[in-house]
């Protein structure tokens, strides 16, 4: 099945409502028949997005705690005023740019997109934002660049960050996957600006990757032609290699991820059959030729 990644549907298209009673008449229309059948219409109802309190009050940003509720109630410390990145390395203009000249040189869209966590839980989340290629090619990439690395603003006195990880947060994806349509760099959901939770005032969406890869708060962009480290490769490198795509046959050492179980819904606990690639098929011509579970 083709997922949009093109703003041709938007959130308010999709409302809850809808989808919950297209989703009744499916099932009863389908009766007792195929699994596959229903498993296929429900898929196709899981661009009906998240709600903004699902999406704002459950997330993961350790700099601010570990549990759940933590980034909601402490991230409002973070200061975003005035936000720079600097964006170096193998780069024409590398310096350390303003946001705000950035986002004026950027088309702003709003892209519906599937979310997995590595933790198996899943939300679909309307965010806005512009392509990630559409930055580096603003900046020109060198030919010798192979790499893309990113770093979270680090600042002790505005965050809660606990030991054990060795701060900034890091990550980084290859040139192909960063100039991949797909990927995005995200300023706001729901078409305001970003949460802090969430990432603000700008974080990356990798939505064919477990959600680890999409780190938040993003003050360096750093071209490479090496395998940049990763903060959650260098804590546990046999359960969290560099690429991280979504693949249900690559189970995590401690827990399969054939399913995941989406945020919310109500009445209905809704597990449902991982997808490769979390859904994105139009990405699997980057990896064609390799082994994805030694490459997980
Ligand atoms: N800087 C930073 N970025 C981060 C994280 C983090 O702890 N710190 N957590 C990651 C993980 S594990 C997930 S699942 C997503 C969660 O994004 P959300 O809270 O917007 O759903 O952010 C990712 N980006
Ligand atoms: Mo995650």
């Amino acid at each position: 099945m083709a997922f949009r990644w093109k703003n041709d549907l938007t959130y308010k298209d999709v409302t809850p409502e809808a989808a919950f009673w297209n989703r009744r008449q499916v099932m009863a229309g389908a009766g007792g028949l195929a699994l596959s059948g229903v498993a296929g219409a429900a898929q196709a109802q899981d661009l009906e997005p998240n709600t903004w309190e699902e999406i704002t009050t459950y997330n993961n940003f350790y700099e601010f705690g570990l549990d759940k509720g933590d980034p909601a109630k402490y991230a409002h410390t973070l200061n975003t005023d005035d936000w720079h990145i600097t964006i170096d390395g193998l780069v024409d203009k590398p310096g350390d740019y303003a946001l705000d000249e950035i986002v004026s040189q950027m088309d702003i869209e709003e892209r519906i997109y599937r979310f997995r966590c590595v933790e198996t839980w899943s939300m679909v989340v309307p965010w806005n934002g512009f392509e990630l290629a559409d930055l580096l090619n603003f900046v020109g990439v060198k030919p010798e660049a192979k790499y893309v690395a990113f770093e979270t603003v680090f600042r002790r006195d505005e965050m809660r960050a606990g030991g054990g990880i060795d701060w900034p947060y890091r990550e980084g994806l290859r040139l192909d996957e960063a100039m991949h349509p797909l990927t995005m760099m995200a300023t706001g959901l729901y078409g305001k600006p970003m949460p802090k939770q969430n990432g603000a005032p700008i974080r990356l969406v990798v939505p064919w990757k477990y959600g680890f890869k999409s780190i938040k708060s993003i003050i360096k962009i750093t071209l490479t032609d090496k395998e940049p480290p990763t903060t959650w490769n260098m804590l546990q490198p046999r359960e969290y290699g560099f690429y991280a795509n979504v693949n249900p046959e690559v189970s995590h050492p401690r827990w399969s991820q054939a399913q995941e179980r989406r945020i919310g819904g109500g009445l209905f606990a809704r597990r449902t059959p991982t997808l490769k690639f979390n859904g994105y098929d139009e990405v699997a011509s980057l990896y064609e030729g390799m082994d994805l579970a030694a490459k997980f």
